[in-house]
Parts: C-alpha cells; structure tokens; sequence
C-alpha cells in the first residue's frame, strides 16, 4: 500500500440520483434499520480503513440530540487537492461519485467494506445533509452537501496541528422511516467486534441523546485472541493461552492473510466465526472449510505420530468439540454467494487457509506438547462418547420394537393422532400424574407421568450410555416417537416431523425441586431434541400459586401480586372478611378438576412458549444454567419463557 495517494489516483463510476432513487438496492431496507445503521458502517468502514493503512489508532462516534451522527477518526485526512479530471477537490469526488475511493486502484484497495462496499458517498445521497471536515496540511477544511449536493466548493476554514477527518450527517426522513432510529446497542456490539478485529483500535462511542448520556469505549490490544477469550469467559479452557496463527497466500487478484485465534475448552459446542475483510460471513464458506480440514488432518497427523490414537481416526466433528476460533481473512477482491456476504465462495482461499493452519498449528503441536496432548485427548473422549451414544441409541431403538408399538406403559395417551392438535404433559410425580390423567381432555391430550428427578444429562455428557440406559429418559423417547439426536446426519436422529404432539408441555410444581426438574428436562430436550426447542414445540405450564375463598367463592391467583389483588376484591370494602388463603406447592395438591381448570384447559390456561432467540448464546447459557447458581438458572427460564395464551397459539 502506498501512501502517495493523490487526487489523481481516483475513478469514478457513477451518480448518486440512482441511491436516492432505490436506496434498498444499495444500503438494504430503509424501513427497518438496516440501511439506516449500514449508513454507519460505511462511514465507519473508512476509518478503519485508516487504521488498516497504520495512520489511526482512534475512532469517535457521536450520536448527536438532532440525531445526526459523526465518525472522527485521526488518519491521514481526505486529500484536497484538485481533481485533474473533474477540476473539484478528491474530497468532493469521494463525497459525490458513487464508488469513488482507492477501492479500484490496484495500489491501495480498500480492505473493509460495508455490504457492497458502496462508500460514504452513497450515505451522503441518503441524508438530509453531510458535513465533512479535514484536518490536513495544518490546515482545516469543510464542506457541507445536502440530499448529496455541494452547497459550496470545499473551502480553508482554519488552522490545525492534527490530522483526520471528521464526517457528520443526518439521515433523509423522506428516505428512511420516521420511526426508525440510531440504535445504541446495535452501534456498540459492532464496533466492539470491529474493534475485536482490528488489534490495537480504539472505538469510543458516545451517545448524547436524550437525559441519559452514554459513552462505549472497545479497546483490544489483543484482537481476535481476546474475541477467543471472550467467547470462552464462561467455560474452562483447555490450555491458557489461546493459539493465534497469522499467514499469507497468493490468489490470483494479489495477497490474502489469514488470522486465526483457537482455543479449546471443555464445552461440547463449537464456534467458529468467520470475516472476511472484517465482514462477518454468518454461514462460514472457503475459510471456514479450509480451516477445518487443516484441523482435522493436524490433530490426526500429530496424534498418530506420537502414538497417542489407536485405531480409527478422529472424526473432524471429535476434533473440534469445544473449539472457540475466529478466522479473519484479508482479500483483495473476495467473492460472496450473495448480496449479504453470508458466505465466501472464494475457492483459492481454502487452499491457502489450510496450507497455513496445517504449517503453523503443527509447528505449534511439536513446540507445546502438553498442550496438544490435551486437545488430543480432549477429541479421542469426544469420539468415545459419540461412539457409545450411538451404541446405546440402537439398543433404545430394538428395545422399543421388542416391547411392540415402541409405546411405554405409564404413558396415558391421546385418542386423536392428529399431532397438530395433541399435546403431551411430561408431569413431576405419579401423584399429580394421576390428577392430570383424571382431569384431562382425553382426545387431545396425553400424560406421561416421571418419577423424581430426570438424570442430569450435563454432567453425564461423558456417559452416555447412562442417559439412554436411564428409564424416564427411555420413556419420554418413546413417548414422543421423533428419534433422539441432534445430528440429523445420523440414523435414528430427533426429527420435529415425527413428533406425536405438536406441544411438548412440562408441568413441574411451582417450587425449588419443580424449577431444577423443569430445568433438567429443557437440558435433555436441548441436548438431545434441540429442534423442538427452536421449533417452538416446547411449553412451560403454569399452576397457580394460590387459592382463595370467601365462603363458597373460590379464585386462583399465579402470583403474588394476583393474590393481593384478588384479596382486594374479594374483601370489597369489608375489611374484615375472613379470606382463606391456600399455598399450592405441588401439583398434586390439586384435585383432577381444579388441574384441569386452573392448568390444563386450553381455553383458559396460561403457557409459557421457550424459545431460543440465539442458539450461539443458549448453548453457553445451558452450560450456566446446570451450575448450582440458582438465580441465574431462574433468570434464564425468565428470558426464554415468553408468555403465551392460548389464543394465539
Ligand atoms: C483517499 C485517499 C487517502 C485517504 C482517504 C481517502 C481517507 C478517506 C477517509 C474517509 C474517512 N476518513 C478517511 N481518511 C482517509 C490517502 C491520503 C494520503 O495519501 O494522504
């Protein structure tokens, strides 16, 4: 990269009326966010670019009472010196014509890039005014443009001792939707994993709307090491030091680096998040699978070398259960399957990724032995496991077929086999599993009634033959007749499809013992029939607290402001009314009739729906959530349980 970069060096493609004209085409939707907060990143981009080019270590964004927002960064600063062509200053050229910039310059390509790399310019087409200020040449310059108009040439407005460029605008309302605003948290979890991906940058951003003022700051001198960390804060990591590997390769189109940071912990989910040119590529691609052959063929290679693998080889699954990696690639002209860049289809990059990640990762194995020796052992168990949780999954599945039907003998099912109208109640205790068959419409619903507590799959992660030699766990895989298994690769594996019941409803007692069974059950069903989960399938029901009387009246409260409220009103001004006030604990406390009336009946229960808005998260969340730490088990339920009446389901 050269940093004669003069006004001479700039193409120019296109004008703007085409943005202002179809602004979805280039900034995607004006009516949700999306091209309101992309008009961010692309003004953004170019600091970062900045950055990339070594002449920033600051970025400020300011979002301002009028609503306008700026990005200051301390770069270099736009050049202002005039255009041979177009006989205006370069920063009038990058502020006016659409794709204007070093991005078509073999010299010094652009490196970030919003979503299609479109530049400032087409954000200075979409806002109501822009205003970008220089300081270069110890001087300060300033221009103003309105719906991307010039309102005056660029002019000298003063004197400065620093460098950069500061860029403020307002978005046009007659583009994007009134309602829409900044968003202070989506602004903030974009710099931070900006900043993750640029070691050393600094983002401040600061927000001056309203009463409460805020202020962000992201600062990582480690970058994606630390984004490694950060994404195994929870866990227990394997090694301490997360492993980093940084590389080139040639593509046809010049240079591309790889960065990678890896470390394992003793989590059995993985993530990998993959960039290209700092853009997240949500559904991985050519990185992301060079990344795991290289990985695969490393463990193996090392392991059989130092005799620590027996038989078979380590499947690539085996090797990379709980892996946290990031993999940032820098190219210079990437290709997408989309327009939204969710995957690189690049196919040099595969090769190049693997070549250094084989290279360097097997340098890092011959250099710290224990600490390969760990991840070895750490993939050899994970392959034992699936191994055994394969064994036992046939045994469940012949056993099934030997007892006839596959239907265990506690269950009391339904009369309709129409799964869109069935529900099953998996119901805490024989006794309250009784009521409930008693008191239940018998056509549409079906108990099955578990003793105690459900195994603690979590902790028995390691055995999984315990899990399906466990009878309950047997029973409620019968029951629902889908299969058992997240991998849907795999014979026999849970699928939503076949459920026998389109709600899966578990009705535990509204106390301590009743919150960990749930608990355990949404673990089992998470690790074992996740898509019932994600498929919305799974329902919480909700007993009442209490009953209240006033002579013959009775009335059932699900809270403890209800309660008050009703004891309010049965009182009606008699403040000496004697009230009975009943605590239900349990489930069986209640009668099959008052089950049905206050729980179970469609027209009138209340359910609760867990859904699991970010699979990423909740995966870590159920690890939490199996520790002792009771409050935050209860602050999870409370998250993903979003209540549902029946009427809308
Ligand atoms: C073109 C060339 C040079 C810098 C920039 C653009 C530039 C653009 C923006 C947008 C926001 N901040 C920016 N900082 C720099 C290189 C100028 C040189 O060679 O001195």
């Amino acid at each position: 990269m050269t940093d004669n970069y003069g006004a001479e060096s700039i193409q120019v493609l296109e004008g703007l009326e085409a943005v202002r004209k179809r602004p979805g085409m280039y900034l995607g939707d004006p009516h949700d966010g999306t091209a309101l907060h992309h008009c961010i990143w692309e003004v953004v981009d170019n600091s970062v670019d900045e950055h990339l080019a070594g002449h920033t270590s600051e970025i400020k964004v300011y979002l301002h009472e009028d609503h306008s927002l700026s990005v200051r960064d301390f770069g270099r600063g736009i050049p202002v010196a005039i255009h041979e062509k177009y006989g205006i200053s370069a920063a009038e050229v990058i502020m006016t014509k659409l794709h204007a910039g070093g991005k078509f310059d073999n010299s010094s390509y652009k490196v970030s890039g919003g979503l299609h790399g479109v530049g400032v310019s087409a954000v200075n087409a979409v806002s109501e005014w822009m205003e970008v200020t220089i300081h270069r040449n110890q001087k300060i310059y300033f221009q103003r443009f309105e719906a991307g108009v010039p309102v005056k040439a660029l002019e000298e407005i003063g004197t400065s001792d620093e460098t950069g460029t500061l860029i403020r605008f307002k978005p046009d309302l007659t583009i994007f939707s009134e309602i829409i605003e900044f968003d202070f948290e989506t602004i903030d979890s974009r710099m931070k994993e900006t900043s993750f991906l640029n070691a050393g940058l600094s983002i401040v951003i600061l927000d001056e709307r309203g009463e409460d003022r805020h202020e962000s700051t992201h600062f990582y001198e480690g970058g994606i090491s630390e984004f490694v960390k950060q994404i195994n804060q929870r866990k227990t990591a394997l090694h301490e030091d997360v492993i980093q590997i940084s590389g080139t390769g040639m593509s046809e189109k010049g240079e591309v680096s790889v960065d990678l940071a890896l470390q394992w912990s003793d989590a059995f989910s993985e993530s990998i998040m993959c960039y290209t040119n700092i853009i997240r590529n949500r559904d991985g691609g050519t990185h992301l699978s060079g990344l795991r052959t290289a990985l695969t063929s490393c463990v193996n290679t090392y392991a059989k070398r130092k005799k620590l693998l027996k038989s078979d080889g380590l499947s690539g699954e085996d090797v990379r259960e709980g892996l946290a990696a990031v993999v940032s690639v820098k190219h210079p002209d990437p290709s997408f399957s989309s327009q939204t860049k969710d995957k690189l289809v690049s196919s040099e990059v595969s090769g190049i990724v693997q070549k250094v990640v084989y290279e360097k990762l097997g340098e890092f194995f011959e250099e710290n032995p224990s600490t390969a020796k760990l991840i070895v052992d750490k993939a050899l168990l994970a392959s034992k496991a699936r191994e055994a949780a394969r064994k036992a999954r046939d045994l469940t599945r012949r056993k099934g077929v030997l007892e006839g039907g596959g239907l265990p003998g506690k269950l009391a099912d339904c009369q309709s086999r129409d799964p869109a109208e069935c529900e099953i109640y998996l119901v805490e205790g024989d006794s309250a599993g009784g009521s409930a068959k008693t008191g239940r419409d018998r056509r549409i619903q079906a108990i099955l009634p578990l003793r105690g507590k459900i195994l603690n799959v979590e902790r028995q992660r390691h055995n999984l033959v315990k899990v399906f030699q466990n009878q309950e766990i047997q029973t409620i895989i019968r029951a629902l007749g889908a299969g058992v298994g997240n991998d849907p690769e795999q014979e026999g594996a849970f699928d939503v499809e076949k459920l026998r019941y389109q709600k899966i409803i578990l009705m535990t007692d509204a106390d301590v013992d009743g919150a960990h069974i749930r608990t355990l059950m949404l673990t089992f069903l998470w690790r074992f029939m996740r898509p019932a989960i994600t498929n919305g399938n799974v329902f919480i029901a909700q007993p009442p607290l209490y009953q209240l009387s006033k002579g013959r009246v009775n009335k059932y409260a699900y809270s403890d402001e209800e309660r008050d409220a009703i004891i309010e009103e049965l009182k009606a001004g008699n403040e000496n009314a004697s009230i009975g006030v009943q605590r239900y604990k349990g489930l069986g406390e209640m009668n099959p009739e008052q089950l049905w009336s206050t729980t179970m009946d469609p027209d009138t229960r209340t359910i609760l729906k867990v859904t699991i808005e970010d699979a990423e998260m909740s995966d870590q969340l159920f690890e939490t959530l199996m520790g002792e730490d009771v409050p935050e088990r209860r602050a999870f339920i409370e998250k993903y349980a979003k209540e549902v009446t029946n009427l809308d389901i």
